[in-house]
């Protein structure tokens, strides 16, 4: 039987690169996001090498993702890998300073539609058992605060516990768990966080070497196709150009 990957967030960064990444290892692909015209176009590029089903899909929407799951045809049910992708930071700036609804919004996508698909997919995943993988895309900022991290950090730090939770129920089914813990990458991350500000993305990319969404693309596939017996709990990445500063001090 085919082996089927089922990535959220496929319409950009990691998600495509992802989609990508299984189209080449000859992976059955079901693609999920809200933008469906670039679900359309990656298609119509991967449907040349692999069979691809997309769906426009909101991960907030606990009832769609249901109905999309149940829906899934034939030949896209052996979901052998769930890469729970979708996300998003936004309201780069101080706690007090923050629009409520933009706090909602990350809560919404990063942890109820991380659980919402999670628990959608979870009764294909147990079908496969043995081998089957369960990728969640945490981040640094799960794990290190820093100014404007707020939320979106926090909802991070959800996703590594949910994930290592989830390992402690899924024992013995053979079913993996990761999260994914990636620091800065070039993707159109920086310009959601910003509104939509191409200037402030390109200025914090520039003059340094961050990662590419190819580097995690290729982590993402790597713990998925590892042997069996083998479950990597946590993998964080940073490019070399990025590391931790000194504790900030207020003083007089
Ligand atoms: P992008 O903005 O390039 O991609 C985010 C993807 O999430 C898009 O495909 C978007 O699709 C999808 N998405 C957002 N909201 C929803 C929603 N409500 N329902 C369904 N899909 C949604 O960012 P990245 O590729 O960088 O981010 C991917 C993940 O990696 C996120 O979880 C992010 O927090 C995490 N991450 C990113 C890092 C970085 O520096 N880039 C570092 C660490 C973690 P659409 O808009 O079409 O719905
Ligand atoms: C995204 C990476 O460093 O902006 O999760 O928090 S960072």
């Amino acid at each position: 039987m085919n082996n089927v990957v089922f990535i959220t967030g496929a319409t950009s960064g990691f998600g495509r690169a992802t989609a990508q990444r299984f189209a080449e290892a000859g992976w059955s692909l079901v693609l999920s996001g809200r933008r469906l015209e670039r679900l359309e176009a990656l298609r119509e590029e991967l449907g040349q090498k692999v069979p691809v089903h997309i769906g426009a899909l909101d991960v907030r929407d606990a009832e769609a993702v249901k109905q999309f799951v149940a829906d899934l045809p034939e030949g896209f049910r052996n979901v052998r890998a769930l890469i729970n992708n979708a996300g998003l930071a936004l309201a780069p700036v101080p706690a007090q300073k923050v629009d409520l609804t933009d706090w909602h919004t990350m809560i919404d996508t990063n942890i109820t539609g991380l659980v919402n698909v999670t628990h959608a997919v979870l009764p294909l995943l147990l079908e496969v058992g043995k081998g089957a993988s369960i990728v969640n895309l945490g981040s640094v900022a799960g794990e290190w605060p820093y100014p404007g991290g707020h939320v979106y950090g926090a909802s991070k730090a959800f996703v590594k516990q949910f994930s290592f939770n989830l390992r402690c129920d899924l024992q013995g089914t053979g079913v993996r768990v990761t999260d994914i813990a990636p620091g800065m990458a070039e993707t159109e991350f920086t310009l959601v966080r910003t509104k939509g500000d191409q200037a402030a993305s390109d200025k914090l990319y520039r003059g340094t070497t961050p990662l590419t969404a190819e580097d995690i693309a290729e982590q993402i596939y790597y713990v998925a196709s590892l042997p069996d017996h083998i479950n990597i709990n946590r993998l964080e990445i940073m490019p070399t150009r990025q590391a931790w500063s000194p504790f900030a001090i207020d003083r007089d």
